[in-house]
């Protein structure tokens, strides 16, 4: 009994997921793409770090940041939006030391949901 109890939760779990997906990921931004690539091993610093989404995203509230592995922040703090393709976002970074960094971003959605992440690469000595 318990068990048909738990059948039938999941039976409507697994349809009011179908029911919604087609919609929230239609509009949800997703990163699909960046440069350096996500686990990258690079031999140089690279000059800007570019991040690109599924769809495009909002101009407001767009953030890219560039972490070196003591936490502290070493981007130049000037985020910008690829005018003529707003999935774009990039920013320039100095010349940086071999190290792991992460980068975190942020952006709002189509759906005006705030969509955040973060990958890394690593520059090698
Ligand atoms: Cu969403």
């Amino acid at each position: 009994m318990k068990s048909d109890h738990i059948k039938n939760i999941l039976k409507l779990l697994v349809f009011s997921v179908t029911a919604v997906a087609p919609f929230s990921v239609f509009a949800h931004a997703i990163m699909v793409k960046s440069q350096p690539e996500q686990n990258a091993i690079i031999a140089t610093s690279p000059q800007k770090i570019d991040v690109w989404f599924n769809d495009k995203v909002g101009s407001e509230y767009k953030a890219v940041a560039v972490i070196d592995s003591k936490g502290n922040r070493v981007d130049n703090k000037d985020v910008q939006q690829e005018m003529l393709d707003s999935s774009h976002l990039y920013c320039t970074v100095p010349n940086l030391a071999p190290d792991t960094y992460t980068v975190r971003y942020r952006v709002v959605s189509i759906d005006t949901h705030i969509v955040t992440g973060k990958f890394q690469f690593t520059i090698k000595p």
